[in-house]
């Protein structure tokens, strides 16, 4: 194999390391807080409800049938572990949101799981291209320790954002918190800005 003349990597993986995290290398952490569910596939579906034009339902099927997208990319846990180069696909959350229509006063959304683990977030930071409902990782289906059958995916923000087994994302036009916002966690969660806890 040859190198470039500089020997430096073109993206060098300490400049894709937020502040306080170290590199988790081929480790992928499992981080649950409740009883991980064994759902099938056939019988999951994701659903957007609130302040929206049409309520809309897609079943395990239907989401299949729509054009997919694939996220290759780093995830940053608020524990402080980051895993580069990660490879998750699924659908992006532009196509559902698009087809359900949030009104013009929505500002937040909501996202659960089947478990009743839910998670708040900015409406802006799910839309262009910044987050998916995933069921494939690395190629093969995802697990169900990570969220299989499926499960959100937010990688600009600390990994609780991320709901596993999702089922459910309500649209409001106010901020609400979620399970670890409740528990603590800061509303937001930039990895870059380090919100990490309330106050931060
Ligand atoms: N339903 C559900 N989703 C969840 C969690 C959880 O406890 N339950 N933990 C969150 C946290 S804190 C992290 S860091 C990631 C962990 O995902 P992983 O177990 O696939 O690494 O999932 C997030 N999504
Ligand atoms: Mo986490």
């Amino acid at each position: 194999m040859t190198r470039g003349f500089s020997g430096r990597p073109r993206h060098p993986r300490n400049d894709r390391l937020p502040p306080g995290q170290y590199d988790t290398g081929r480790d992928f952490p499992v981080l649950t807080a409740e009883v991980t569910p064994r759902l099938d596939p056939e019988k999951t579906s994701v659903t957007i409800d609130g302040l929206v034009e049409l309520v809309s339902t897609w079943s395990w099927k239907e989401l299949h049938d729509l054009p997919g997208s694939t996220f290759n990319g780093d995830i940053h846990c608020v524990t402080t572990w980051s895993k580069f180069d990660t490879s998750f696909g699924g659908i992006s959350a532009d196509i559902l949101l698009a087809a359900a229509s949030p009104l013009p006063s929505a500002t937040h959304v909501m996202i659960r799981s089947t478990t009743g683990y839910t998670t708040n977030l900015p409406l802006a930071d799910i839309t262009d291209g910044k987050a998916w409902v995933v069921w494939d990782h690395e190629g093969h289906p995802l697990p169900v320790e990570h969220g299989g059958p499926m499960r959100f995916l937010v990688p600009n923000l600390y990994f609780w954002k991320s709901a596993k087994w999702v089922s459910r994302i309500t649209v409001m036009d106010h901020d609400e918190q979620g399970f670890w916002e409740r528990n603590g966690y800061h509303d937001h969660g930039d990895p870059w800005k380090e919100e990490r806890y309330q106050g931060d």
